[in-house]
């Protein structure tokens, strides 16, 4: 297994600090924590990243508000990020923050690089600017928009509906114009790196429409990495921050060819629609003007609603991540933010729904099924795991025919980013196995000596499809999923891949089998409230 080992480089976003992080930014962190957690059981070396972004005006703004220096600000948020992270249980390897030394060099050497290549010339912008959105807009997109929306007078944001700013000032640009034939031709010969379709038909249709040249540096506040061959000019920030994809592998430092090499390209940056524009289009023609290999994929995930409305402080629906994490723990909160928010789409989440899933797939039937199973094989087989010969193991029943159908189905949808449908797999088996104890009656074929075999057979049937279950849960549940492995004396073991861990018949016989509390107690939903 291990000369196969393949480097497998996902990453988030690098998120703005201007605010603590949120449901939103946790749904992605999320996403990506489970893929790299997937594709590391599964035997890849995989590398996962996620950050800060900590230019711009935006941040400049509101570090103003409060009275603090930029980097004050920042160095004040990053903390809550990390906090959440760890409570979330996220395994990243890397936390990039877009002030370190390390990226400013990175951010520099790739604009030489780029004014070198000949796609970089100076003039002056004069157009529209959103600072939350931190995004510029042509005078006929704002038009457009204002005109759609019943004010052809307004200057709002064509996005984000907030009010734009008029900017004018020196600036470099980087003429994006000349790569649609080439970002085309890409998308064309490489369908799988915009995913899921909708959104690549979303970029297609963007890009057919023609490519404005796009200004790469600000003149007009300072908060941004200097232009090391003009140092009146800081780097637009969203050039700033997708260039982090390429600085934390190493990008532009003499130490790092070889680990560059291992992990360039990356194979897989996961973002919310929002800022498809930059990944799919401006970042790929960034990386072709240098002509660096582009990153294999782009999986591009939709919002979530809180009861069908965008979450904002202003409605009055944001919800505080960490209340849901004290009510519902850290593995129901990620198992119900991976299986029950539709691939690839706009979700709705609310409390209600979060709790009918916690009782139904986390309570009653996966918890019920561990606590049944590990009660009986304590009670009737004196603390130990049942006794079987190969011969017995070997034999095919309803629940090891299920069990050696799993894999490829879930690697697919997993590999897909369809956490829904790879759990779906996975609570199959565990239905299976609850159904199973009710038809095998193991509390009457304990009743007799007779049948002290059968009720051997049978545990050791429940057990195994709960030991299977166990490892396949694990990049959605990973603190229960060890826990539920050491309860049957296991420890995890990732050298072979998920495929050979789950074959059928692999559970240390005569073991100690521990009881434990209950995984997931019923909630009683009427009695869960939030905390503020
Ligand atoms: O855009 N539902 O940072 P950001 C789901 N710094 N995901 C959501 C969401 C919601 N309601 N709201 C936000 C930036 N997100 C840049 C990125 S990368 C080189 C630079 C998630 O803090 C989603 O992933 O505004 C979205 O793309 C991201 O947060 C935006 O985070």
């Amino acid at each position: 297994m291990d000369q196969e080992r393949q480097s497998f480089y996902i990453t988030t976003p690098i998120y703005y600090v201007n605010a603590k992080p949120h449901l939103g930014t946790a749904y992605t962190t999320l996403l990506t924590d489970a893929r790299a957690r997937f594709e590391r059981i599964d035997g890849q070396d995989v590398h996962f990243l996620t950050g800060s972004d900590e230019h711009g005006e935006k941040i400049a703004k509101s570090a103003a508000k409060h009275d603090m220096s930029p980097q004050q600000w920042t160095d004040y948020m990053v903390p809550a990020f990390h906090e959440l992270w760890e409570k979330l249980n996220i395994s990243n390897d890397d936390f990039i923050r877009t002030t370190e030394e390390r990226h400013t060099k990175a951010v520099q050497y790739f604009l030489e690089k780029l004014k070198d290549s000949g796609y970089l010339y100076k003039s002056s912008y004069d157009g529209w600017y959103c600072i939350p959105e931190e995004t510029y807009f042509t005078e006929t997109q704002v038009r457009h928009h204002n005109e759609a929306e019943g004010d052809a007078e307004a200057h709002k944001c064509p996005d984000c509906g907030r009010d734009l700013v008029r900017v004018e000032e020196d600036s470099w640009f980087f003429k994006l114009s000349e790569f649609q034939d080439k970002l085309l031709k890409h998308y064309e010969e490489h369908p799988e790196f915009i995913q899921p379709e909708i959104r690549r038909n979303e970029v297609l249709s963007f890009v057919r429409g023609g490519l404005n040249d796009l200004s790469i540096s600000r003149t007009s506040f300072d908060w941004g990495i200097p232009l090391s061959f003009d140092d009146e000019h800081v780097t637009y920030v969203w050039v700033d921050a997708l260039i982090n994809y390429l600085t934390a592998v190493g990008y532009g430092n003499p130490d790092m060819q070889e680990n560059l090499h291992k992990r360039w390209p990356a194979n897989m940056h996961v973002i919310g629609k929002d800022i498809i524009r930059f990944h799919c289009v401006i970042w790929p023609a960034m990386l072709m003007a240098l002509d660096l290999p582009l990153p294999k994929s782009v999986f591009v995930h939709g919002f979530l609603l809180v009861k069908g409305e965008k979450m904002s402080k202003s409605r009055g629906n944001a919800i505080d991540p960490l209340d849901l994490l004290n009510i519902f723990g850290v593995d129901a909160y990620r198992y119900y933010f991976l299986t029950d928010v539709s691939h690839g789409q706009d979700g709705s989440i609310s409390l209600e729904r979060m709790a009918q899933v916690y009782n139904a797939d986390l309570a009653n039937s996966w918890g019920n099924l561990c606590s049944r199973a590990l009660n009986m094989s304590a009670k009737y087989f004196d603390g130990k795991t049942p006794q079987l010969d190969a011969e017995e193991i070997a034999k095919t029943t309803v629940l090891s025919s299920k069990a050696e159908k799993m894999y490829e189905p879930y690697a697919e949808a997993i590999r897909k980013m369809d956490f829904g449908e790879a759990a779906h797999i996975v609570l199959d088996l565990i239905d299976a196995a609850n159904l199973y104890i009710e038809q095998m009656a193991p509390w009457s074929l304990a009743k007799s000596e007779a049948t002290q075999g059968e009720l051997a057979f049978v545990i050791y049937n429940i057990l195994e499809s709960i030991r299977i279950a166990a490892y396949y849960y694990m990049p959605f549940m990973p603190e229960t999923s060890k826990e539920v492995l050491s309860r049957l004396s296991l420890e995890p073991d990732f050298s072979k891949g998920l495929q050979d861990l789950t074959q059928w018949g692999q559970l240390k016989q005569g073991a100690d089998v521990q009881k434990g509390e209950a995984l997931f107690p019923r909630l009683d939903v009427e009695k869960i409230e939030l905390g503020n």
